[in-house]
């Protein structure tokens, strides 16, 4: 008797619910039924990757400070609290899908923008503007490059990613952002202009050279997607093999300027894209011929077609070297091996040589600079407190500088001896930029601020002055000297991730990332 009393009882115990249950419950309304974000950002692995769990889980128990994220602290146990947090870093099954219908339904268009004002209508000079991206509320902002001043701020979308991408007139910029959102916005009128979402976990957006492009890579869906400049969906490519029976996450996307093209990086897939935009591209595939008759419109079916060059490995993060008919590619590690450099020649479709850059270096981040008579690249290493430094023309090791710690970023200007890189990846180092001679190779000053991340610099138009990240919730834009490394002024910001002068983007400068 007793022990069938004992039965009963347990029967009729709440049951702990299910993390399946609870999210539908207390998460679905803001972050999506299938955890593909909504008012919220996506909860999805790929989306959580730099999130680390014990983190998660304090801010479900204690929510997001600037956000709208509540705490559940006192709603939920420390059960259901893990429950959730096992449930969002697991995969969501069947795989959530962003079809070609998805995107175009997702797409907004203000119509009166055509007739917006063709000139800033704020006094300042558009081509030293800077656009800096405010991580910590998810805010841009936007600054004087002459007199140090916010001239606007406005919300973003959540978690930007990569730099922001500008028509060749300065006018327009592209924000891409980790959710798969793009954003186009006009810098002369303060206002947005269309909206869509590419994907659900997006890495990088590029605008074309004539700005009627933008491309946008993902991890998921597996594909890159090109939208005409009012961000109307033109086609998506998935990220396939020729035969289909593989397919890859898409790395990165950039512009190849002189070439009219895009360049797509695969991640799990050996291959190099190039996408044409212009309409008199090569025919791709080999032995086609095009019947081409003078002054014909007709585009080649090179226009925006896959041209593929096969690789032995993959190739992930990448460098233009100044003919941009090279990439200087890395791979990410793989498992009990290091990482291959290469160099492939886009012409010839080939690798051509082996980059000898050891560690993990982080060839977007990359600068090249004239030393001697001879064109170099420098890049920064996320595993290493070392610079490489690689001739353009030989492609061997020139030097390797060594700095504090591991870094991610670098930038220099053509009107400045000086190029400037973080160590924001080690924990005793972080708070330290170092300066490096460019004709020296060596680091000849430091500035820090103690305890505290600094990282992410860019120069002004005419390369007098630096703006640093003070990368914390409470931070700042700090603006020194570039000649004398003096700090001249400190605008206070929150967690300001990357900044971007108007005039080096679209000039192409050579001290500044693609
Ligand atoms: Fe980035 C640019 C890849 C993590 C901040 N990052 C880029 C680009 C690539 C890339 C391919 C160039 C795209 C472009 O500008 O169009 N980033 C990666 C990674 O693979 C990595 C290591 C892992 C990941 O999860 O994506 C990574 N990146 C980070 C961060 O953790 C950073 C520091 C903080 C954040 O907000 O995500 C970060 N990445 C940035 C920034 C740029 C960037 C600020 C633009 C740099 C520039 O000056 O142009």
């Amino acid at each position: 008797m007793v022990g069938l009393d004992y039965a009963r009882a347990a029967d009729e115990a709440p049951k702990p619910l299910s993390g399946a249950a609870l999210y539908q419950q207390h998460c679905a309304s803001c972050h999506g039924a299938e955890r593909t974000g909504g008012m919220g950002p996506a909860l999805l692995p790929e989306s959580l990757e730099r999130l680390r769990k014990p983190e998660a889980l304090a801010v479900i128990r204690s929510g997001r400070a600037a956000t709208q994220m509540p705490a559940f602290g006192a709603q939920l146990s420390e059960a259901e609290i893990q429950a959730l947090q096992a449930f969002v870093y697991a995969p969501q099954l069947p795989v959530p899908r962003w079809s070609d219908a998805d995107i175009q339904a997702s797409h907004s268009f203000e119509p009166d923008s055509a007739r917006w004002p063709a000139r800033p209508q704020w006094s300042a000079d558009p081509m030293n503007l800077f656009v800096v991206v405010e991580g910590g509320d998810h805010h841009v902002s936007l600054v004087d490059g002459d007199r140090f001043e916010v001239l606007h701020r406005f919300a973003s979308r959540f978690a930007l990613h990569g730099g922001p991408k500008f028509t060749p007139d300065g006018r327009y910029v592209f924000f891409g952002s980790r959710d798969g959102w793009i954003s186009k916005y006009d810098l002369w009128n303060l206002k947005l202009v269309a909206e869509v979402r590419a994907g659900l976990n997006m890495r990088n957006v590029a605008v074309s050279a004539d700005g009627r492009w933008v491309m946008a890579a993902n991890y998921l869906p597996r594909n890159a997607v090109l939208f005409d400049a009012d961000l109307q969906l033109v086609r998506s490519y998935p990220a396939q093999s020729r035969d289909g029976a593989q397919s890859s996450r898409v790395s990165a996307v950039y512009d190849a300027t002189p070439r009219r093209s895009f360049v797509v990086a695969l991640k799990d897939l050996p291959e190099l894209w190039e996408i044409s935009y212009d309409p008199k591209a090569e025919p791709i595939h080999e032995g086609y011929v095009h019947d081409y008759k003078m002054g014909e419109a007709l585009p080649t079916p090179g226009y925006q077609n896959i041209r593929r060059t096969l690789l032995e490995e993959p190739l992930d993060d990448f460098f233009f070297d100044d003919s941009y008919a090279h990439v200087l590619g890395s791979a990410r590690p793989r498992e009990g091996g290091g990482s291959l450099g290469q160099v492939v020649n886009l012409d010839v479709r080939k690798k051509i040589a082996e980059l000898p850059i050891p560690g993990l270096p982080h060839l977007g981040s990359g600068i090249s600079f004239t030393r001697e008579g001879r064109r170099l690249l420098a890049s920064p290493n996320l595993k290493d407190g070392r610079i490489s430094v690689v001739d353009l023309k030989s492609w061997q090791l020139v030097r390797e500088i060594v700095t504090p710690g591991p870094g991610f970023f670098m930038r220099s200007h053509a009107q400045s001896p000086y190029a400037w890189t973080d160590s924001m990846m080690s924990p005793a180092a972080k708070d330290t930029l170092s300066i490096i001679d460019k004709q020296r190779l060596e680091v000849v000053a430091q500035v820090r601020e103690p305890g505290k991340t600094l990282a992410h610099v860019e120069f002004t138009k005419d390369g007098r002055y630096v703006l640093a990240s003070l990368w914390e919730m409470d931070g700042a834009l700090i603006v020194y000297d570039a000649r004398t490394f003096k700090e001249l002024k400190r605008l206070p910001m929150s967690k300001p991730v990357g900044k971007y002068n108007v005039w080096n983007k679209i000039s192409r400068e050579e001290g500044t990332s693609h």
